[in-house]
């Protein structure tokens, strides 16, 4: 019998889907899961008379794939995987790659290929988006790890992966060790940011222009029509208008506390890690946080009532207002996560693609929208763009918006509509649009107390001064440093 092309492990959900995927275009697959009743109903079922060879063991699964062998692990995160790759090791031999498609954290991957590369096998950790839907019929993919592995991969992961209208594959290789896994967690990061701003939006329609399910329904329908086309918007759209059997709107039904896995939490910690100001998707994870503390929630609203007024301008106009408000926060939520990936690219010396990662975002994934073309057209145009503020479409494209925005954010703080991620993608612009910010005096205070010592604006950069600020503390500084 012919040998498999690819073996996967972890016939869940994603693993699955991918299989019979990567069937469809023309591999063959060997699968093996740890509890094997699982790989028996696979392939007594969905698996039945296509090339997917069932296997029972490690060993079993190794020996069926053509060399140099490729594993596909599609486990749960963290341990699950390591234990794995120690047990599929010393199947293995010089030349074979592992692959984890995994959510696992770029640290983590970081470490195995490492390791991985220490046994003289190759590793590649690969981001995969787009869920179950996207894992049978074409996932954003973003694979990283042991550059060596990628010509025997490409085929396969390009096969199989989503392509946008030209035909163009979602997925090309990302960098080193943990960069397709880092990237995955931007993505991520930045999807809790749209879902957030397009919950806000909501809000501010439903609580502040008192408008039904089915009105919003209409506008989002709208609003996928403008260049904030994009699959969240558009189920967003769906969901509005969506009724259960008794013939009443499912989502006002459904509890305001939010879930979350923790990916959007590792993007914030990352830009923490980095001191890179990824403000917006900070909140949104932040809301999802306040939004689990339900019964706090109720107990505040009670103590601290208000009224929230009800609108009296032209309402058609002010939802335009609330559209260009969120295409603006959007593009800064972008601007952020861009830069995010800048500086962590300087730090683990990762040659980031920043136009092909918006080519793997355009379709496939949660968070493909019209909107990632243009991001591809700013950086094909400068590799090197600092913030993509500074790219002239993005540039005169806020510079229109803002107006509208600052509405928005002023009606809702007016009236009590909690609007974080709108409010802080609105400040962090006015700060990154600021010359002179007030850190003047914060290196005052900081030298006052802790003679931190502060640069001065008419002497070079790196020159350090301390004032003896009260007259009785002494002249010695502290010794600098960057927090
Ligand atoms: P799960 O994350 O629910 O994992 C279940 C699979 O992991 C089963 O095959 C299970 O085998 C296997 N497994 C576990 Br648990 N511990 C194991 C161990 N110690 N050794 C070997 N196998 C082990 O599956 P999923 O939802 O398909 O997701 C798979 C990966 O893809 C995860 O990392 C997830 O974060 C990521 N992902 C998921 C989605 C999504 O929409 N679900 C999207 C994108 C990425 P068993 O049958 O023996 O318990």
């Amino acid at each position: 019998m012919k040998k498999a092309d690819i073996g996967l492990v972890g016939l869940a959900v994603m693993g699955e889907n991918l299989v019979m995927n990567m069937e469809s275009k023309g591999f063959t697959v060997a699968v093996y899961n740890r509890t094997t009743e699982k790989v028996r109903s696979f392939v007594e079922g969905r698996a039945a008379d296509k090339n997917i060879i069932g296997c029972y063991s490690i060993e079993e699964l190794v020996a069926n794939l053509e060399k140099p062998r490729k594993v596909f692990m599609m486990v749960k995160a963290g341990q699950a995987v390591d234990s794995l790759i120690d047990q599929l090791i010393p199947y293995l031999e010089e030349g074979d790659i592992l692959i984890d498609g995994g959510n696992s954290h770029f640290p983590d991957s970081i470490r195995r290929t490492e390791y991985v590369e220490s046994k003289g096998l190759l590793y590649v950790g690969c981001g995969v988006s787009g869920g179950e839907e996207g894992a049978l019929n074409g996932p954003s993919m973003m694979p990283g790890g042991s550059p060596a592995a990628w010509q025997y991969v490409k085929p396969i992961f390009q096969g199989i992966c989503a392509k946008v209208e030209d035909g163009t594959p979602c997925c090309d290789w990302v960098g080193e060790n943990g960069a397709g896994h880092f990237v995955k967690m931007v993505h991520n990061g930045i999807e809790y940011g749209d879902m957030q701003l397009i919950c806000e939006a909501y809000q501010l329609m439903r609580d502040g222009l008192g408008m039904s399910a089915e009105e919003m329904h209409d506008v989002f329908a709208h609003w996928n029509e403008t260049e904030l086309d994009s699959y969240l918007i558009e189920i967003t759209r769906d969901i509005l208008g969506y009724k259960d059997e008794n013939g009443e709107i499912t989502v006002e039904h459904i509890l305001d506390t939010a879930g979350q896995k923790g990916t959007g939490k590792w993007t914030a910690v990352a830009a923490l890690d980095e001191g890179i100001p990824l403000t917006l998707i900070g909140e949104a994870v932040f809301a999802r946080c306040l939004s689990a503390v339900k019964n706090e929630r109720i107990k505040a609203s009670k103590l601290f009532e208000k009224d929230i007024p009800v609108f009296e301008g032209d309402k058609a106009a002010f939802i335009e207002c609330i559209r260009k408000a969120l295409y603006a926060s959007k593009i800064i939520s972008y601007a952020q996560g861009y830069s995010l990936m800048r500086s962590a690219a300087k730090t683990y010396g990762w040659n980031l693609n920043y136009g092909g990662i918006a080519l793997m975002w355009r379709g496939g994934c949660i968070i493909r929208s019209v909107f990632l073309g243009k991001i591809k057209e700013a950086y094909d145009k400068n590799t090197e763009l600092e913030n993509l503020l500074m790219d002239d479409y993005f540039a005169e494209t806020i510079k229109a918006l803002v107006p509208a925005w600052r509405e928005v954010v002023a009606y809702a703080v007016k009236s009590g509509i909690p609007m974080p991620a709108f409010s802080s993608a609105l400040s962090y612009f006015d700060g990154y649009t600021t010359a002179a910010l007030p850190a003047n005096l914060l290196q005052a205070q900081r030298d006052y107390f802790g003679a931190h010592t502060y640069e001065r604006l008419d002497a070079p950069r790196g020159q350090f001064f301390h004032t003896n600020w009260t007259g009785h503390g002494g002249n010695t500084s502290a010794g600098t440093y960057n927090a």
